[in-house]
């Protein structure tokens, strides 16, 4: 009976049909699914807070109400994949008591400081690149509540890179001190936004059982190199550098040659070592713990409709 339905859910992975929540999987599949999934919702929340720092701070009235709607859209990304991640058997409070006690991680990306306006827009043009470059392949993932997210999510991070690049484009066209912050910023996040694509294939755990059930289409190294190969002509045409002197285009390979990122700060702040990393705990701690008479009060509702309708169902 369970060789049967081993076989009938790869069957269904390798014609690329999705699974759904009711659908026998393997124990590994859905332990995967569940961490990864949680990952990412808790990144787009821990996400919030390095742009959310500088809302208060925005020059214009247009700046910042584009913001906000961006902080804004990550917050629900994080609800569509918290909600993904249910449809597993996970439960949402419980990942946030593991994100906060520091047992699962969220994208190393968020553990660097903004320190100037610019790096609003790289975070838009480079972090959010990334982000589609590596999501667009999970729109065809092979859970479909993951992939339905992602298309969703996919078209938010558009705008959201979008919104980055034109931020630049204008700064670029400002004044000299101005086109100074933003490469400031571009040298600052260049090579930890190369990190987000997760460790070099040959040090990747998960890759080869993730690809084998298409959780993952592609392998980190590949995503890596497609985002370079993205990235270069849009910095052409802003004007600004990336701080790595081996990054040159080969005919040969068609693809740009680039330089390595540090491995070991990747490893350090992954562990918990980087320049914000208890900042940002410690912030998602007090947020949820400030919010915790809204969850009771909610709660608290929601039983009070359900002893309602119980009564009038038997009346
Ligand atoms: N940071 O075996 P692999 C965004 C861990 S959303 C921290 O290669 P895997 C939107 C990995 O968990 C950004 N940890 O892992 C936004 C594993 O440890 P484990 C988030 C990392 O899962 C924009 C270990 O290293 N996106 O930016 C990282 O096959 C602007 C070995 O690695 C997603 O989560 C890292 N960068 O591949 C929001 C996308 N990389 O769990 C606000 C979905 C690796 O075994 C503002 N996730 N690790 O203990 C994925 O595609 C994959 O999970 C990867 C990693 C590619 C991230």
């Amino acid at each position: 009976m369970s060789e049967d339905l081993e076989s009938r859910f790869e069957a269904a992975v390798r014609s690329e049909s999705r699974i759904e929540p009711r659908d026998w999987m393997p124990d590994g599949y859905r332990k995967t699914l569940i961490r990864q999934i949680a990952q990412h919702a808790h990144s787009e929340i821990i996400g919030m807070q390095p742009e959310g720092n500088w809302i208060s701070r925005a020059p214009s009235l247009r700046r910042k109400a584009v913001l906000l709607a961006k902080v804004q859209d990550e917050a629900g990304h994080g609800l569509y994949l918290y909600s993904a991640a249910e449809t597993l058997g996970a439960e949402r409070g419980d990942l946030t008591e593991k994100l906060i006690a520091g047992r699962q991680k969220y994208s190393s990306i968020f553990n660097y400081p903004t320190l100037t306006f610019a790096d609003v827009g790289v975070i838009g043009w480079l972090v959010d690149g990334a982000a589609i470059c590596n999501q667009v392949p999970l729109c065809r993932t092979s859970y479909g509540p993951y992939a339905r997210a992602m298309i969703r999510v996919c078209k938010e991070e558009s705008f959201h890179q979008r919104q980055g690049y034109e931020l630049l484009a204008t700064m670029m066209s400002g004044t000299p001190a101005q086109r100074e912050m933003v490469q400031d910023a571009v040298n600052r996040w260049w090579w930890p936004a190369l990190m987000m694509f997760g460790p070099p294939d040959s040090e990747s755990s998960n890759t080869e059982r993730s690809m084998a059930w298409r959780i993952k289409r592609n392998t980190n190294d590949e995503l890596r190199q497609k985002f370079v190969d993205m990235s270069v002509p849009q910095a052409e045409r802003l004007g600004v550098t990336f701080p790595d002197p081996e990054l040159r285009w080969n005919p040969e390979r068609g693809h740009h040659d680039f330089g390595t990122p540090d491995w070991d700060e990747f490893w350090r702040v992954v562990q918990g070592d980087g320049p914000c990393n208890a900042q940002r705990v410690a912030h998602r701690r007090a947020a949820h713990e400030d919010g915790a008479w809204v969850r009771e009060a909610a709660t608290a509702h929601a039983a009070k409709r359900a002893r309602r309708a119980g009564r009038e169902a038997v009346a």
